[in-house]
């Protein structure tokens, strides 16, 4: 198997491009994607510094490889779950990357800083605990971005995400989930701007990517996701693509390019006048106290500690 673009000997198949690459050349398409991704959707200005949402797996190490080396000003965050058996590990990923790098990794421990892990939060908040994990991080990220002076907070969503994202909401017809789901969404009152930039992206392109640069990832999922309606949603498309290759990159490319903007004005706008700073912690919501600082309460944390990050 040649290289289609320089004729050496090819170390990935890209079926949906209907195309092999050499270790050289597949680095240079991720780079590729990732800056056309940012230059399509105005994610990002040269300057702009990015706070990018670290688990340690895959796709957010690739993704702070990625703009490090597209020469942006890109610090970590890494949040602790208090997932026994994963937590740690991914925490030694994240911290070796930094070193390796020697780029900036913040820090924020739920069960150090909160006096909560993902288990306890969730059962003293009666959610389960994907419900407040994700209600956590949206939180400290957010947070975290803007008391950093961050222009942007960048995650790891690759496009099987973002197409099994889709696909659960097309299935529902959910048309605001619809209307939020774009690769970038623009600051609003209280709310940093958030970007995808790994959209172009197919998951096994990140694994192999990090398999290339030489990154030590985290390997396993989350404990708490087997089962969950995503990994089903990823599966069947999954099936749908080694069919049809290309088919789960032209779902969700038509989705942005023909049906966001309709979806959206159909949906029409959820308005915001009705927020105001949570008096706790000054982040925008519309009740009495935001929805992370009563999960703080119930636990039996302390909601207005504020999170160790200054504008590096
Ligand atoms: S939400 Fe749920 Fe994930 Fe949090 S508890 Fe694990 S599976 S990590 S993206
Ligand atoms: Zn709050």
């Amino acid at each position: 198997m040649k290289c289609r673009a320089c004729r050496a000997g090819a170390v990935i198949e890209l079926p949906r491009h209907n195309s092999a690459l050499c270790r050289d050349c597949f680095l240079a398409y991720c780079r590729n994607q990732v800056s056309r991704a940012i230059d399509e959707h105005e994610m990002l200005r040269p300057a702009d510094r990015v706070l990018v949402a670290v688990s340690g797996g895959k796709d957010s190490l690739a993704l702070w490889d990625l703009l490090l080396d597209l020469g942006y000003h890109v610090d970590g965050l890494y949040i602790g779950l208090g997932i026994s058996g994963y937590s740690e590990p991914s925490a030694g990923y994240a911290r070796a990357f930094a070193q390796s790098r020697q780029a900036r990794l913040v820090e924020v421990d739920l069960k150090g800083h909160y006096g909560f892990d993902v288990r306890s939060g969730a059962a003293a908040d009666h959610r389960v605990p994907c419900s407040a994990c994700g209600l956590s991080k949206r939180h400290i990220f957010d947070r975290a971005a803007l008391e950093g002076g961050y222009d942007a907070v960048a995650t790891g969503h690759n496009l099987d995400d973002e197409a099994a994202v889709l696909l659960g909401n097309v299935l529902r017809w959910d048309l605001e989930y619809m209307a939020r789901q774009r690769p970038v969404l623009p600051a609003t009152d209280g709310f940093p701007k958030k970007v995808k930039p790994l959209v172009r992206l197919a998951e096994r392109e990140t694994a192999a990517y990090c398999v290339l640069r030489g990154i030590d990832y985290q390997v396993d999922e989350c404990p708490m996701a087997a089962g969950n309606r995503h990994l089903g949603y990823k599966e069947a498309l999954g099936l749908i693509e080694e069919r049809s290759p290309g088919t789960k990159a032209a779902f969700y490319a038509q989705f942005l390019e023909r049906a966001a903007g309709p979806v959206a004005a159909a949906a029409g706008t959820n308005a915001s006048t009705s927020l105001h700073p949570c008096p706790s912690c000054g982040a925008p919501t519309t009740s009495q106290l935001c929805a992370f600082c009563r999960l703080v309460e119930r636990a039996g944390g302390d909601p207005k500690k504020r999170i160790p990050v200054s504008a590096g």
